[in-house]
């Protein structure tokens, strides 16, 4: 262990590593918490264990709940072709970006904690929708209520939406959801580099594959910190640039990095917040938006969510038609006019014979393409097959 634990602690670890059930392996760290040393040395530590403790007790309600064929009711079904979650401290404004945003019917009201459930609605955009669920209020320091509801959306959403209010110190706040977040594992922003760890009996031993940089520490530190938490076989990989801290949270489970909007609130009321944090994140976050938005141009904002997310959209269209779909095929960015073909229909992939493209990025349109062409977001495509 990288800080120097009493026996017991130790012995109490160990059986955490052995538990096998939810529950056991709550208990177990549990009492390990309860034993382990509490000081500046073991502060990463105990971050750790305790956002283990949160997953394990979400864990546990959620199998509770399912058992009592309660519909969990903290999840909202994905619908479009990407999720954004809005999370914030109550009062934050929340609802008033929701509505703005999609067509919902959304409760906006100086009460605080009006919205407990999550409430969802769809930003219209061309050719496809993205959909905008309005997550309960994180409570600053809360772990269980509406804030593990708000953290469980979060941890399931494609993209986050942090609603900060410009009148209310709204660095702090970004500061204090950024490490709430942390501590359930979700990073806002890109990574610099991943660590998986994946135990396995049929690992020989811990090995380690290197793809990228450990800044501060050495392939042999790696396994060091692995056979410290009990791990003794599992594949590592390493990607990018990671950190030893970086190693020592993987062995809790994987970052879950997200590519987030930032929403300021009451910009009417004061803008000066908004160019500070426009300057902060510009090149982080896919937007830095001030609400009530002055403009809002949906086409936009929905093309910076899908880049960020590496989709495309695709207009089919059919041979005997004149104009493309309305609709938007939704394909990861790299897909080829053969994948298209394969999403449509088995038949239209194995009878494909020739693609035509319309796009201003070619030098005229329609181009004659074959199934290797890399599709664009906005291509229309009209498939030739066989049969
Ligand atoms: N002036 C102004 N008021 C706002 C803004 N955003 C929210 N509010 C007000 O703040 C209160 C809480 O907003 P709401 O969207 O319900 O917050 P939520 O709890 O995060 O959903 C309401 O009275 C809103 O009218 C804003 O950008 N400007
Ligand atoms: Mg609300």
């Amino acid at each position: 262990m990288p800080t120097n634990l009493p026996p017991q602690a130790l012995a109490k670890w160990e059986e955490y590593t052995r538990a096998k059930t939810p529950e056991e392996k709550l208990k177990k760290l549990e009492e390990f918490y309860a034993l382990m040393p509490k000081h500046k040395g073991t502060e990463k530590m105990e971050k750790f264990i305790r956002r283990r403790m949160a997953e394990l007790r979400e864990q546990i309600e959620k199998r509770k709940s399912a058992k009592r064929g309660k519909r969990p009711s903290l999840m909202v079904e994905k619908r479009g072709a990407a999720q954004l979650v809005l999370v914030g401290f109550t009062n934050s404004g929340r609802s008033t970006v929701l509505s703005s945003l999609t067509n919902a019917r959304v409760e906006i009201s100086p009460n605080p904690f009006s919205t407990i459930r999550p409430v969802e609605g769809m930003m219209e955009f061309r050719g496809t929708q993205i959909q905008v669920v309005e997550a309960p209020p994180l409570v600053p320091g809360g772990v269980g209520g509406t804030t593990g509801i708000a953290m469980a959306l979060a941890s399931n959403a494609d993209v986050l939406g942090l609603v900060v209010n410009a009148l209310e110190r709204p660095i702090d706040q970004l500061k204090e959801l950024a490490k709430m977040l942390r501590e359930r594992g979700i990073v806002f922003g890109k990574p610099e580099g991943y660590v998986r760890i994946k135990r396995s009996k049929a690992a020989p031993a811990i090995i380690v594959t290197n793809k990228g940089r450990i800044l501060d520490g050495t392939e042999d530190d790696v396994k060091r910190i692995l056979s410290s938490y009990g791990i003794k076989r599992a594949w590592v990989e390493i990607e990018g640039r990671v950190t030893l801290e970086d190693v020592e949270e993987a062995v809790f489970g994987e970052k879950k990095y997200k590519p987030f909007l930032v929403f300021v609130t009451r910009s009417d009321l004061d803008d000066k917040p908004l160019g500070l944090i426009e300057r902060a994140l510009k090149d982080k976050a896919v937007a830095v938006l001030g609400v009530p938005f002055k403009k809002l141009d949906k086409d936009w904002l929905g093309k910076k969510i899908l880049d960020a997310l590496g989709l495309i959209r695709v207009f089919t269209k059919a041979v005997k038609e004149k104009e493309p779909a309305e609709r938007a095929v939704i394909l990861p960015r790299g897909s080829t006019t053969l994948d298209l073909a394969g999403v449509i229909h088995e038949s239209l992939k194995e009878g494909f014979r020739y693609a035509k493209i319309w796009s201003k990025r070619l030098p005229y349109s329609p181009m004659k393409v074959g199934p290797d062409f890399v599709l664009d977001d906005c291509d229309i495509v009209e498939i030739h097959a066989r049969g």
